[in-house]
C-alpha cells in the first residue's frame, strides 16, 4: 500500500496558534524560584515552540536556555546539597511521599497535559504516564525508607566489623526524552533526591509541559530550594553544557543512541557516574505452541503502544514458520481494527507521532523497506477530520518479506512500524533476535515455559518478557546491553547508581 497524505492541501504539518491565542510561556526553575532565562525574552528566536503533535497548533513556549542558565542551576543544586544530604533516609522518603500525594491530586491534569504535549491517547496518558509518575515517587519512598537507602550491609571479620554506608554522589544531571516525559523524569528524580543528591533536570525540548507541572508541584509542597532545579532548552544549548559541567557529579540520560554517545564522551573525562538508557530494536519471538489469540493481542500491544515510540517496543516480530501465515492474517486484522485519531477521545488507541521531523524519519523507513524488498501489508497516512490535517499521523504499519538483516529490520525506527520474519528453529530465532547493534528488551511467546526461559537467556538484552510485555515490577533492574546503553536503574540498582557506597572498617578491641 502506497502511503499517501489525505490532507486536502497535501501540506506538511506547520506551527500555528489556535485562534490567535497567545502561547503559555514557561520558565526555568532554579533555587526554588521560577526564573526567566538568560536569552532575550522579547526575541522569538530565544524561545522553543511547544506544538500539539495531533494538530500542529503551538500552545506554549519554553525558554531556549544556555550555558549561563545551566551554571545558575548547577550552583543552586550545589549550594543545597549539604543540608539535603544530611537529612535521614526517612526524612527524604517523607518528602517523596509528599510529592507523590500532591502529584496524585493532579492525576487528570498530568494525563491531559501529557496527551496534548506528546499526541498520545488520553487513556494511555492516564493509565501509564500519570499512574507511573505518581508510583515512581511512592515506590522509591517506600524502598528508601525500608532499606535505609540500601546501606544496611555488614561484613564481619574475626577482629573487625565492616559497615557499608550509602553516601550521596552530589549534583546529578537528569536528561529525559519526549516519549514518556514525566514517567521517565520521575523515575530519575525520585531515587536521585531520595539518596541525598540534588538535581538539575533537562527535559526534552519537544515535551516540557509536565516537567513544568512537576516543578509547580515541588514548589507547592515546599521542598527546600535548590534540591530540584530545571533548565529548559535543546541539546546543544542546555544538555551539552549540563553534562560537561565540572560541578556535575553524575549523569542519568535516556534518549537516542547517537546522543548517548555524545553524553558519554562529555562525561567521561571528568569520571562522572553515568547511566545511559538508549534505543532498542526488540524482537517478539513467537513459537508454534503459543496461545495464538493471546499472542496476537500481546504482540500488537508491544508493537504499537505509544505509536511504537517506546524503547521497549517489539518492532521485529519473528514467527515460527508453521504458524506464520495464520499469525500474520490475525495480526493484520487486529492492527487494522485499531482506532487512530483524536488523542482526547477515550476510545482512541493510537495518537500522533511526536514531530513532523520524526514522521519524516519513520515514513522514510517505510519507503526504504520497499527498496529493500519488503511488502507493506497495512499502513499509510490515515484519513482524519480536518482538525488534524496538520498533525503527524501514520497508521500502524506492518511490513513482511524483508531480509532479517536489512536496515529496516535492524535499525531503530521508533514509530508505528513493525517487520515480520519467519524462522524454523529456536537457534535461528535467537540468531535473528541477536542480529542488531541493540540489546534492550524482547519477548517470547510460547506454550512451554521452560523453553521460554531457555530462549530468553540466549537473547543479548537487559530484559525479556515471556508471554507478556511491559509487565513492570519496579524492583527489578532496567537497562540494556550493546548500543542500548550502560548501567541499570530500577529498585536497588537505582539506589546504588544514585549513591556512593563507602566502607567503614571498625577494628574491635
Ligand atoms: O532524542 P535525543 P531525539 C531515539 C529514537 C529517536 C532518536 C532521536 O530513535 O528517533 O532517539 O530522538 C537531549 N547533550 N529515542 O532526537 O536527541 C535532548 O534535548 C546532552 C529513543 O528526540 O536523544 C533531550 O532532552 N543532552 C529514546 C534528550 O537528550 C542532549 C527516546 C533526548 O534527545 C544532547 C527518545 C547533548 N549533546 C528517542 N543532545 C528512548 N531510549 O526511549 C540532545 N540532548
Amino acid at each position: 500500500m502506497e502511503p499517501e497524505r489525505c490532507c486536502e492541501s497535501g501540506c506538511i504539518p506547520c506551527e500555528r496558534d489556535r485562534d490567535g491565542a497567545a502561547p503559555l510561556d514557561l520558565s526555568n526553575y532554579i533555587g526554588g524560584a521560577f526564573v526567566g532565562h538568560s536569552g532575550d525574552a522579547a526575541n522569538e528566536h530565544d524561545w522553543l515552540n511547544v506544538v500539539e503533535p495531533a494538530t500542529g497548533y503551538r500552545f506554549a513556549r519554553a525558554p531556549l536556555s544556555g550555558a549561563g542558565d545551566v551554571d545558575a542551576a548547577v550552583a543552586a543544586a550545589r549550594a543545597a546539597q549539604p543540608a539535603w544530604g544530611a537529612l535521614s533516609f526517612g526524612q527524604r522518603a517523607d518528602w517523596l511521599d509528599k510529592i507523590a500525594d500532591a502529584l496524585e491530586a493532579k492525576y487528570d491534569e498530568i494525563a491531559v497535559l501529557e496527551s496534548r504535549d506528546t499526541g498520545k491517547p488520553i487513556s494511555l496518558a492516564r493509565a501509564v504516564d500519570a499512574h507511573r509518575s505518581v508510583a515512581n515517587f511512592r515506590f522509591f519512598a517506600g524502598q528508601i525508607r525500608e532499606t535505609h537507602g540500601g546501606a544496611n550491609e555488614r561484613f564481619e571479620m574475626d577482629d573487625a566489623t565492616n559497615i557499608v554506608v550509602a553516601k550521596p554522589v552530589g549534583v546529578a544531571a537528569l536528561i529525559t526524552p519526549w516519549n514518556l516525559p514525566l514517567y521517565l523524569l520521575s523515575w530519575k528524580v525520585a531515587p536521585a533526591i531520595g539518596m541525598g543528591n540534588t538535581v538539575v533536570c533537562k527535559p526534552s525540548e519537544l515535551t516540557p509541559m509536565t516537567a513544568n507541572l512537576l516543578m509547580e508541584t515541588i514548589h507547592e509542597v515546599g521542598l527546600p530550594a535548590g534540591v530540584v532545579n530545571l533548565v529548559h532548552g535543546d541539546g546543544a544549548g542546555a544538555g551539552g553544557p549540563l553534562t560537561a559541567h565540572p560541578d556535575v557529579d553524575l549523569v542519568s540520560f535516556t534518549g537516542g543512541t547517537a546522543t548517548g554517545a555524545k553524553v558519554a564522551a562529555s562525561a567521561a573525562p571528568q569520571f562522572k557516574k553515568l547511566s545511559l538508557e538508549l534505543g532498542g530494536k526488540n524482537a517478539s519471538i513467537i513459537f508454534d505452541d503459543c496461545d495464538l489469540d493471546a499472542t496476537v493481542a500481546g504482540v500488537t500491544r508491544a508493537a504499537f503502544l505509544n505509536q511504537g515510540q517506546v524503547c521497549l517496543c517489539g518492532s521485529r516480530i519473528l514467527v515460527q514458520s508453521s504458524i506464520h501465515d495464520e499469525f500474520l492474517a490475525k495480526f493484520v486484522d487486529t492492527v487494522e481494527a485499531m482506532k487512530i485519531g483524536n488523542p482526547s477521545d477515550e476510545s482512541t488507541q493510537l495518537g500522533a507521532l511526536i514531530s513532523p521531523q520524526h514522521l519524516d524519519k519513520v515514513s522514510g523507513y517505510v519507503a526504504l523497506a520497499k527498496e529493500e524488498g519488503g511488502e507493506v501489508l497495512t499502513g499509510g497516512y490515515p484519513c482524519l477530520p480536518k482538525e488534524f490535517e496538520h498533525g503527524n499521523w501514520l497508521a500502524p504499519t506492518v511490513i513482511a518479506g524483508l531480509p532479517h538483516d536489512s536496515r529496516c529490520s535492524t535499525e531503530e525506527i521508533f514509530g508505528p512500524v513493525v517487520t515480520v520474519h519467519k524462522f524454523e528453529t529456536e537457534d535461528e530465532a535467537v540468531a535473528i533476535a541477536n542480529g542488531t547493534r541493540y540489546g534492550l528488551a524482547g519477548s517470547v511467546w510460547v506454550g512451554d515455559l521452560d523453553a521460554g526461559r531457555r530462549v530468553a537467556e540466549k537473547i543479548e538484552t537487559g530484559m525479556v518478557w515471556v508471554n507478556t510485555w511491559l509487565h513492570r515490577d519496579l524492583r527489578v533492574p532496567f537497562g540494556g546491553v550493546k548500543d542500548s546503553g550502560v548501567g541499570r536503574e530500577g529498585g536497588r540498582w537505582s539506589l546504588g547508581f544514585f549513591s556512593e557506597p563507602m566502607n567503614i572498617c571498625l577494628k574491635h578491641d
